[in-house]
């Protein structure tokens, strides 16, 4: 999309689309599985960055809602098939219930949620030949990301040089997975310890949230490992509870905001006797031990990171389930489009 792109036009959701986006106000997100997390990761860009309030609604809960519709609401489904029944459900009901500015951010264009929306972004993933959703989740992304400067410029939010330089950043983000790639034979060190563990969990802050959500749903998926994920603020309020030296608990810690907070999450595990098992970037400050095993990523990437985080824990499931043996590509009750 952003090929021969010089800056940010609304043209990229459809020809239409800035005629729809002017009369935003809000926005809803409607989602499955990693569609969801994609969804909860644009809220933080969309409030913080565009200033634009953001709901994200798992689709399959949405569909059955008595919800209070918003006229000026863009209802945005994601969705890596574009067939995945509680999805096209929970547009229909927002329709129903009055709301029609609808866009799809979507893998497969001759879709039935592609036919179903007025607005359109294709995520040209290419095929995803596995059952569990991995690159159509960063495309999906950059999709969500390339929304919020297109909001974020129509209400004066963005200035000509943060978008030459956010834009700048997005076309730097395959060159910045390349490193993290890069990262395979330490995190196949991991994935080692993991598979004969019963259990995981997964914890970040703020936007990262989400990306724990995402690697604890691949672990589940793909090895077959029970992986929970939490903010970590909520550890305290009860998962503190499961924590012993059996307990793995992967931690991505990124050099941000909310770093010491986190910190402070992790020494609650440590003094439980748990072991931490951290993805951070060049800048973290946080100092490996016997108990704390630390995996880096080259760069802090800013309100990008979780491009390339999420990209690291699909690499610690996809390397735990093949040492456990289980089939990668299409694990046991589990399709590729959900359309029950
Ligand atoms: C949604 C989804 C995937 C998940 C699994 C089952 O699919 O929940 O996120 O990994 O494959 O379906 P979609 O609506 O994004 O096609």
């Amino acid at each position: 999309t952003l090929e021969g792109v010089a800056g940010i036009t609304p043209s990229i959701f459809g020809a239409d689309a800035e005629s729809v986006f002017r009369k935003v106000n809000r926005i809803l997100i409607l989602g499955c599985g990693t569609s969801f997390y994609a969804g909860l990761t644009a809220k933080y860009w969309l409030e913080a960055i565009a200033g634009i309030p953001c709901d994200v609604e798992i689709a399959s809960e949405y569909r059955y809602r008595v919800s209070v519709p918003h006229e000026d609401q863009l209802v945005v489904c994601i969705s890596q098939s574009g067939e995945t029944s509680d999805t096209l459900s929970a547009l229909e009901h927002a329709k129903s219930l009055g709301m029609h500015m609808t866009l799809a951010i979507c893998n497969v264009a001759t879709s039935a949620l592609v036919h179903n929306t007025k607005l359109h972004y294709i995520t040209r993933a290419g095929a995803e030949i596995g059952v569990a959703s991995t690159k159509a989740f960063t495309t999906q992304l950059a999709a969500l990301y390339l929304m919020t400067l297109v909001f974020a410029k129509m209400r004066g939010r963005l200035t000509p040089e943060d978008e030459v330089t956010r834009l700048a950043s997005l076309r730097h983000v395959p060159a910045a997975i390349q490193s993290v790639l890069a990262l395979e034979p330490q995190i196949m060190g991991f994935a080692d310890i993991f598979a004969s563990k019963q259990n995981a969990l997964f914890l970040g802050r703020g936007i990262h949230y989400p990306v724990a959500l995402e690697g604890a749903l691949k672990l589940k998926e793909i090895s077959y490992i029970h992986a929970e994920a939490y903010p970590a603020g909520e550890l305290k309020h009860g998962p503190l509870a499961l924590v012993d030296s059996s307990m793995p608990v992967v931690t991505v810690a990124p050099n941000d905001r909310l770093l010491e907070k986190l910190k402070a999450n992790m020494a609650e595990v440590s003094a439980r006797g748990g072991e931490l098992y951290v993805f951070a970037d060049a800048g973290s400050s946080i100092d490996p031990s016997d108990r704390m095993h630390v995996i880096r990523l080259p760069e802090n990437y800013g309100d990008l990171s979780p491009l390339l985080y999420v990209v690291a824990l699909q690499l610690l499931a996809y390397h735990t389930a093949i040492v456990r043996g289980t089939d990668v590509d299409k694990p046991r009750n589990l399709a590729k489009s959900v359309t029950v």
